[in-house]
């Protein structure tokens, strides 16, 4: 048989009129000792008013957005047997227990402290006239009403400056993990609700099932752009896919920093236009980019950070003795960076040939997969397309990449007058990890006196 119980609001310290923000049950549903019931919130605190009894909520007597004060009337339960019997048993819990209990409690569990309601059933105590007579000798005498103990609730100076959440919902957060200073409340006075809660974790777990790095990172905002106007939805390219992944890693890894130059590449390029016998008998376009991967392996050897990796610990740079380049290649699906190997052993013939061979490979989808492996430094070319400049993302583990725009002739100051020169943007992006500012300015200043002066290209 079950015991139908008034659920009152109990001792809330000094505080009268209360507002309720939250009713955690309704009728139908079941409680447990301790469940929550309600919550309310004070100008200085929040605080959960739980069941003193298991059983079944059968009435709701409150709102959210009504004023309660101690004895003001929150539920009906039918408690279950055995938690009424267990109830009446239970001494009454008086302010001091529960100030206790609480104290021993670690600092943010002490946030969640939550008040005392007390038992009260359906008969009125009965005056000492109307009491039976005693028909046993010794009978035990019926518990007397508990008293609504007293328990003052936490402040925000009590346990520092806490996200403005129910203990409720502290609780749930902490269930699941998440962690309520990342999340934004939708609720009253930006109050963090239950949905916040739900919705912080789907959009975690989004973020691991569409390749998420798991930092934590709060995730963009779905948007319904057909809001605004009509929309299609295309599935992305498996090659943005999977370099997107990477791009992103490599971007949220390495502290980049872009450094940028320019070269006076008028005796190169003319040097260039003169080879067209032999462009003709190798049957290759001979471009820039042939002279710019020369110069970058010169920088190689002239620097040897500049052809490393950091150890995954971060502690050791692993220096690599073998001059491999990988040069982006814009294809319909997407970028892909074939690799030229041993790039300081061959000419800029041999170094157009194969660039040319390798970039029609990826542009017809054919480039094996130990192909686009093994490059310990990347070059990003836009300048057949155009552009001053722009802050290529270092393909990591690789330690920098060269970012060549499109040459353009500008007046330079030759000592006498400005003279037309043709003049080509370089930027040079890296790890400021393994390579420090000045190093990169030095480096950037030798690739460009390489391209400057040819002859360079030789040493
Ligand atoms: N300044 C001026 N002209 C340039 C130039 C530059 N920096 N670079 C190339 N050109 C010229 C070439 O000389 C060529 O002219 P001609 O047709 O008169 O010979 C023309 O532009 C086209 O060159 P190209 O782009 O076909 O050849 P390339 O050797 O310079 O580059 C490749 C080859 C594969 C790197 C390039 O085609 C490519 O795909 N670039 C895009 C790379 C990319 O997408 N990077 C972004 C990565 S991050 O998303």
């Amino acid at each position: 048989m079950s015991d139908s119980q008034d659920i009152l609001v109990p001792d809330i310290g000094d505080f009268d009129s209360v507002d309720v923000i939250e009713v955690l049950v309704s009728p139908g549903d079941t409680v447990d000792v301790e469940s929550p019931l309600i919550t309310l919130e004070s100008d200085k605190a929040t605080m959960d008013v739980p069941s003193p009894v298991a059983g079944t909520v059968t009435e709701v007597r409150i709102a959210v957005g009504d004023q309660v004060s101690q004895g003001s009337l929150v539920a009906v339960v039918a408690a279950t047997e055995s938690s009424a019997q267990d109830t009446s048993a239970q001494a009454p819990a008086g302010p001091k227990d529960g100030a206790e209990a609480s104290e021993d409690r670690p600092k943010e569990e002490a946030s969640e402290r939550t008040a005392q309601a007390p038992a009260q059933t359906d008969a009125p105590p009965q005056s000492d006239s109307e009491a039976p007579v005693p028909k046993e000798p010794n009978p035990t005498p019926p518990p007397a009403p508990r008293p609504p103990p007293s328990l003052p609730p936490v402040t925000e100076s009590d346990s520092g400056p806490l996200p403005h959440a129910s203990p409720a919902i502290r609780r749930f957060a902490r269930e699941l993990g998440a962690d309520l200073s990342k999340i934004n409340g939708s609720g009253t006075h930006g109050r963090i609700l239950k949905e916040d809660v739900a919705q912080f974790i789907k959009s975690a777990l989004s973020q691991g099932r569409t390749g998420g790095d798991g930092s934590g990172l709060p995730a963009i905002p779905e948007v319904d752009f057909s809001r605004w106007g009509p929309v299609a939805t295309e599935p992305l390219s498996r090659i943005k896919r999977i370099s997107g992944r990477h791009l992103q890693r490599a971007w949220l890894n390495v502290p980049h920093v872009t450094h940028h130059d320019e070269a006076d590449i008028t005796e190169l390029d003319a040097f260039r236009k003169t080879l067209k016998d032999e462009s003709a008998y190798a049957q290759v376009r001979i471009t820039l980019l042939g002279f710019v991967i020369k110069a970058l392996a010169s920088a190689m050897k002239a620097f040897p950070t500049l052809n490393a990796s950091l150890s995954p610990d971060g502690e050791n740079l692993v220096l690599k003795h073998y001059f491999h380049i990988g040069v982006a290649v814009d294809t319909e699906n997407g970028l892909v960076v074939p690799v030229l190997r041993d790039v300081d052993t061959k000419g800029i013939l041999e170094l157009a040939t194969e660039l040319g061979a390798l970039s029609a490979r990826a542009r017809d989808g054919k480039l094996k997969p130990d192909e686009m492996q093994g490059g310990c430094i990347s070059i990003s070319s836009l300048g057949g397309i155009g552009g001053i400049g722009f802050t290529p993302i270092v393909n990591a583990p690789e330690v920098a990449i060269l970012g060549v725009s499109r040459a353009q002739i500008k007046p330079r100051w030759d000592g006498n007058a400005f003279a037309p020169r043709l003049i080509l943007p370089l930027d040079l992006s890296y790890d400021h990890r393994v390579i420090d500012g000045a190093e990169a300015a030095r480096i950037s200043a030798f690739i460009v006196s390489a391209l400057e002066d040819s002859r360079r290209l030789l040493l």
